[in-house]
């Protein structure tokens, strides 16, 4: 990479550098420094790995394809660390998709290092990117905006997001750390250990045995601590990798009826917790990939969560078994927190005293203070998430569209608070934040402790031109949002709760005028669209009416 000298080169996109447009290498000013020159690490190096695999990285079971078993093994893992770190160097960096532009492909991403670090280790995880994305086209709606294509990160388009207050499973998010593993269900188990008094083995067959669990069946969203990250985005940028930082917009986020048992009832059937344990962790059966280390999915709630019977071992999603995708055979719902927590491919459950030590946990999904960034973070100033504060977003109308309309523009979003808060009332503005219409209670699909309320609302608008819509929620304990991005901007760019703004292009046909000019366009068969577009077709005022105005009022100067 050449050194850029602020001031001696040019480069052909100097003009969208200095407008902040990329491209993707960041200049940096060290005013520290008195030779201001650009610091870009190039470390690319040779790196060469022959070794048989398909032993050292088998499959920990039978039946469990995608299952790898990392957390028993440190050799194992420091194995397979090392072959990474041989092979690193010779990897691409991250895609710049904060200060460069966001392609406009779908996948909108591709993961490249996340396929070449399964294709580094090799053996089983191998071909797992391009079963999981078959698994993708197989389950999901065709429709979906696939933001990563691998670890598979995808939402539905805004129009689908709210379409119904359940959403199908087809529709409903999808956000993965690595593959998607394809479990048979008579050859599944759910290991309990730790700090329980009787460690135990459990089929599912037993698990679904109403003799021996009661059944539950809950309605809860589950909503991804990066909804409506792009906005953060916008803003400015923040840690940018591209599975950790996906760039989601409003439709991480759904709702739907899980079954399975609560996990409190599952404890008491191993004897209960041994004193000292505080936390249940929870381990996924996937491969994740962090900081050149191998590991599975793994991340804990409080026991204090799950004696209130709010943590759902599910295999139902919508009266249907729970898609592969989702984790089948068996995954985890932790009503009102991050959905981080709610485990997928769920395979075991350890009791310990502390949150868990692993990276997702502990490492990510950090909420950091504004001042914090690459230059002073640590994991220890970050706020661990979990309860998702209020939060809501408009679903339509888009932004960026024109919308003619007689006097009212109908908006519709969804409204949704964590930790067991509900909206009350969900208040939508025309003008970007002074006058605040309230969404009709009729007009909000019904409260749920643990889920979204979906909305709509005919919104009186008289103004014309650019206007900025707005929305807000207030839950039940009159919590409400943010007013800009930037009042509640962080570094790793999640809980983007902010009043969601949508601006929009006005244009009021119960005004006389406008209405007039409406049927002029249409008279010489022009298109509103594009705006920007320039009215050549016809006179927007012919001069005899220019001239009479003139009469009557001077056109601009005055005379003394
Ligand atoms: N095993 C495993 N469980 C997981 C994840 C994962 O990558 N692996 N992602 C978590 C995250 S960050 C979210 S937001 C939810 C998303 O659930 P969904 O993909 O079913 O919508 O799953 C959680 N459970
Ligand atoms: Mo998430």
């Amino acid at each position: 990479m050449a050194a850029i000298v602020a001031g001696k080169v040019q480069t052909p996109d100097e003009w969208k550098r200095e407008q902040g447009m990329g491209p993707s290498e960041v200049l940096l000013r060290d005013l520290t420094l008195n030779d201001q020159s650009n610091i870009n690490g190039d470390s690319s190096k040779e790196g060469e790995k022959e070794v048989d695999v398909d032993e050292l990285f088998a499959e920990e079971l039978p039946g469990w394809r995608g299952y790898i078993e990392w957390e028993d093994y440190p050799d194992k893992r420091a194995e397979a660390a090392a072959m990474l770190a041989k092979v690193a160097s010779t990897f691409p960096p991250p895609p710049e998709f904060q200060l460069g532009p966001i392609p406009d492909t779908n996948p909108v991403l591709e993961g490249v290092r996340w396929k070449m670090w399964h294709k580094a280790l090799g053996g089983p995880l191998k071909s797992i990117p391009e079963e999981s994305w078959l698994r993708v086209i197989q389950e999901k709606h065709v429709d979906m905006l696939h933001l990563l294509q691998f670890p598979y990160n995808g939402e539905p388009p805004k129009r689908l997001v709210t379409a119904k207050p359940i959403t199908p499973n087809p529709l409903f998010f999808v956000r993965n750390h690595g593959g998607i593993p394809d479990i048979d269900p008579s050859k599944y188990f759910l290991r309990l250990d730790g700090l329980v008094k009787e460690p135990k083995n459990i089929s599912l067959a037993d698990l679904q045995n109403e003799e021996l669990f009661p059944r539950q069946t809950s309605m809860v969203t589950i909503q991804c601590s990066g909804t409506r990250r792009i906005e953060q985005i916008n803003e400015y940028a923040g840690e940018g990798d591209e599975m950790i930082n996906a760039p989601w917009a409003e439709g991480a986020i759904g709702t739907a009826q899980w079954t399975g048992v609560s996990l409190k009832k599952v404890i008491k059937y191993c004897g209960g917790l041994i004193d000292g344990a505080k936390h249940l962790e929870l381990y996924g059966a996937e491969t994740y990939f962090k900081h050149l280390e191998v590991q599975n999915y793994v991340v804990s709630v409080p026991w204090s969560k799950v004696k209130l019977n709010e943590v759902l071992l599910a295999w139902e999603m919508n009266g249907e078994p729970l898609p592969k995708i989702h984790g089948y055979p068996l995954r985890v719902v932790v009503f009102g927190y991050i959905g981080a927590r709610s485990v997928k491919w769920l395979y075991r459950i350890k009791a310990i005293p502390k949150p868990s030590q692993h990276p997702v946990q502990s490492k990510e999904y950090l909420y950091f203070n504004g001042q914090v960034g690459k230059h002073n973070q640590l994991y220890t100033k970050g706020i661990q998430i979990q309860e998702m504060p209020v939060s809501s977003a408009i679903m339509e109308p888009l932004s960026k569209e024109i919308i003619i309309h007689n006097g009212s523009i109908s908006v519709k979003g969804w409204a949704y608070s964590g930790g067991g808060h509900w909206p009350e009332r969900v208040e939508v503005s025309p003008d970007g934040g002074f006058v605040w219409y309230e969404v009709p209670l009729a007009n909000l699909s019904p409260k749920r402790k643990f889920a979204w309320r979906t909305w709509h609302i005919d919104l009186p608008v008289d103004a014309e031109g650019w206007l900025e819509l707005t929305v807000r929620c207030w839950d039940n304990s009159l919590n409400t949002q943010p007013t800009f991005v930037r009042s509640a901007w962080n570094w790793g760019l999640h809980v983007t709760s902010s009043c969601h703004r949508v601006k929009i292009y006005s244009v009021n046909k119960s005004k006389k005028d406008t209405r007039e000019r409406l049927e002029l366009f249409e008279k010489h068969g022009i298109p509103f669209a594009p705006l920007t577009r320039p009215t050549e077709e016809f006179h927007i005022q012919e001069e005899p009416e220019v001239l009479k105005f003139w009469e009557e009022h001077d056109p601009r100067d005055v005379e003394d």
